[in-house]
């Protein structure tokens, strides 16, 4: 059967989340699904663009998601969240909005030295460099996820092996 849920995606920034959250999504549109995916591109540009990245900041940037990303599933959506989302309590307390099993914790493992090396936008450099403070990994903590429903090296693994891990994990799950 088909039953809506929230994949939450985690990650450092680099770590590919958007990226398999994205592709994951693809897949999904392709076989005729409602869905839809949350991140910084459509959220921290309107619903949260009065927050930045002090640790009170990113707990309300989570917060008001996982609100959003519950409205999602009532309306039968199949959300996709591409958050940092750095903080386990934080994540907790989106978990804690929805029932149980609705909500899908996907940790994009990447070592931070592969995040680090990617560095597409030049984010890391500047962190380093001092310009960017409370940098995720750098100079701001990642709580790592102590019970994901899925952890997938996104480091090491290619982008299609993570999405049929995930495609995988949604069909057991009775989602797909
Ligand atoms: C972490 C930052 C920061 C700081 C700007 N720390 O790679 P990106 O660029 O596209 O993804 C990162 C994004 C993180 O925003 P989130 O809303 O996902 O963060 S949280 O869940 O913690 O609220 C990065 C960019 O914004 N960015 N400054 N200081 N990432």
């Amino acid at each position: 059967g088909h039953r809506s849920a929230i994949l939450w995606f985690t990650g450092l920034s680099g770590s590919g989340k958007s990226s398999l959250a994205n592709a994951v999504n693809a897949v999904l549109f392709e076989r005729g699904l409602a869905t839809y995916v949350l991140d910084g591109d459509n959220v921290r540009h309107g619903l949260c663009k009065d927050l930045g990245f002090s640790d009170a900041d990113r707990e309300e940037n989570i917060r008001r998601i996982g609100e959003v990303a519950k409205l999602f599933l009532d309306a039968g959506v199949i959300t996709l969240t591409a958050f940092v989302s750095p903080f386990q309590a934080d994540r907790d307390r989106a978990r804690a909005l929805v029932a149980e099993g609705d909500f899908i914790e996907i940790y994009c493992a990447a070592e931070l030295e592969v995040c680090e090396g990617r560095d597409p936008k030049g984010l890391y450099a500047k962190a380093r460099a001092g310009v960017i403070k409370d940098f995720t990994g750098i100079s701001s903590p990642y709580e790592a996820p102590l019970k994901p429903e899925l952890r997938l090296n996104t480091g090491a693994m290619a982008l299609e092996q993570s999405v049929a891990l995930v495609i995988d994990y949604l069909e057991t799950q009775g989602v797909l």
